[in-house]
């Protein structure tokens, strides 16, 4: 998701950056850069003139802010209007209101209306606690009921069951009924798509709207990013025709772009809503202009990163693993909880995007699937160990080591690699550990002991094994050759 536009925004920043002062000379060029780069990624040519024009503007009217360069003061005038264009502050849908809110679920044929359904259902009951009732009102492809089905019981909502001989708009009022006697407080319908904007299904929509309309629907349309202008195409005819109240962002797990996400809002006035981020039911994020605009910039999204975290790590497991970290213990087992946990955020170039700077040297790094591809060998090796071992890897001795290389399909050596790097992960956590107690990191200068833990604030997270002590030796780290 916006590789391309971040790459070509950074080489773009190029010619301002070092100058002391920006005129409209020196930012010719760039924004000339920007401008490609923007309709290349597929945005809107009338936002990007705009886009472009408010940038020169703010740009070449700015004071020099003393001790902050240019270069910066560009990039945050960028952030600012990138944030603006896609639509300021997350705007979420507002159920606090009484009664039943039924939330009408539309768009184009394969979508992903039905997975955003359910994805929305565990949303609002896990994160804003409201008893969901899930309708399925596809009438025109019947095997979108137990899809809808399947998806309720993954994530325990309960679905309607739904007449599909019936009007969808009938289907939605025999819905609500249901609802209000097992006291729901949302109710999703999923409707049916079509493979192009069609008369009889934007009458079978508006009727649906028609009959909800005392409740005061929210109506949200699914468009897939991967589409580009033509999502914004179809959404803007959608929301003329039946009225939109909010637009869900959907596969921008994908190579998306970025076109659609940053045209829709200026070109619909629709608000976007949600993103969704691949086909599990939790890949969903609200949508957060500030927080895009960064991840475009390569600013990083550490708050989007610390509430993925928050979200998905065990938080008894993770305090088990720190409380052996602080007697300066770190076995092969929280070894592999780290791991889960880490794998549990997503993909590792996914989440280093989100830490400030990191987009960059991914780029100049390339391909990190080896990388991926070696945990999931480690993964494999520590399966095939016992419990007792996992505690004390020292115990590995010849036949136990056969053993393990024959279990997980590895060879010997393998088994002995991982074990080594294992060690020197072991005795950095020591290290890290006699430091967190005050004893200072051993053999580091500057980190003195009674000065106790200096904390760099533009220190990037590590993990560990990644760089650090490899690289003083001149090894590889535990994530394969060359990485960090
Ligand atoms: N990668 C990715 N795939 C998605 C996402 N959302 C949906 N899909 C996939 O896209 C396909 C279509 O999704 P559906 O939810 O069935 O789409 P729909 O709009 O309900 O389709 P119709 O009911 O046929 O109109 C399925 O294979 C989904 O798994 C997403 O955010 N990321
Ligand atoms: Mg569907």
């Amino acid at each position: 998701m916006f590789d391309t536009l971040s790459e070509k925004f950074a080489n773009a920043f190029k010619y301002v950056q070092g100058k002391t002062k920006i005129s409209e000379e020196n930012i010719e060029e760039t924004l000339k850069e920007v401008r490609t780069a923007l309709l290349e990624a597929d945005v809107n040519f009338k936002v990007v003139k705009e886009f472009v024009a408010a940038v020169k503007e703010k740009s070449i009217g700015e004071k020099v802010i003393k001790g902050v360069n240019p270069g910066e003061q560009f990039v945050k005038i960028m952030h600012d209007e990138l944030a603006k264009i896609m639509g300021d502050a997350n705007e979420e849908l507002n159920l606090d209101r009484p009664g039943i809110v039924p939330v009408l679920i539309v768009g184009l044929n394969g979508q992903g209306k039905t997975t955003f359904s359910g994805k929305l259902a565990l949303h609002l009951k896990t994160k804003r606690k409201k008893d969901v009732l899930l309708v399925p009102a596809d009438t025109f492809r019947p095997a979108a009921k137990a899809q809808l089905q399947t998806l309720g019981k993954q994530i325990e909502v309960d679905v309607f069951d739904s007449d599909l001989s019936m009007h969808p708009k009938d289907i939605a009022l025999a819905a609500i009924e249901e609802a209000k006697k097992r006291h729901k407080s949302v109710v999703i319908i999923d409707t049916a798509g079509r493979l192009h904007v069609d008369e009889e299904l934007m009458g079978q929509l508006k009727e649906v709207k028609a009959a909800l309309n005392s409740m005061n629907p929210e109506v949200l349309m699914v468009a897939d990013a991967m589409t580009g202008q033509a999502a914004v195409e179809v959404s803007k005819t959608f929301h003329d025709a039946i009225g939109v109240t909010g637009i869900v962002l959907s596969k921008m797990d994908s190579d998306a772009k970025g076109g659609a996400a940053l045209s829709i809002r200026h070109v619909t006035g629709v608000p976007i809503r949600y993103v969704s981020m691949g086909e599990k039911m939790k890949d969903l994020e609200l949508f957060h202009p500030d927080r895009l605009a960064k991840r475009i910039l390569d600013m990083g999204d550490v708050l989007s990163l610390v509430e993925k975290a928050q979200d998905n790590i065990n938080e008894s497991d993770a305090e088990s693993m720190m409380n052996n970290f602080k007697k300066g213990k770190f076995t092969v087992e929280d070894f592999l909880k780290q791991m889960d946990m880490m794998s549990n955020l997503g993909s590792m170039a996914s989440i280093l995007k989100m830490i400030p700077g990191m987009g960059g040297m991914l780029r100049q790094i390339g391909d990190l699937s080896p990388a991926e591809a070696e945990m999931k060998r480690m993964k494999v090796i520590i399966s095939s160990m016992t419990t007792q071992e996992r505690q004390d890897y020292k115990i590995v001795k010849e036949s136990r080591l056969k053993r393990i290389a024959r279990g997980s399909g590895t060879t010997e050596q393998q088994v002995k690699d991982f074990l080594g790097k294992f060690k020197q992960m072991e005795q950095m956590m020591g290290g890290m550990a006699a430091m967190m107690n005050g004893g200072g990191f051993p053999g580091m200068p500057g980190m003195g002991q009674k000065k106790g833990f200096r904390t760099d604030p533009n220190a990037m997270p590590q993990f560990p094994g990644m760089g650090g002590k490899e690289k003083k030796k001149g090894g590889k780290g535990p994530w394969g050759k060359g990485y960090f």
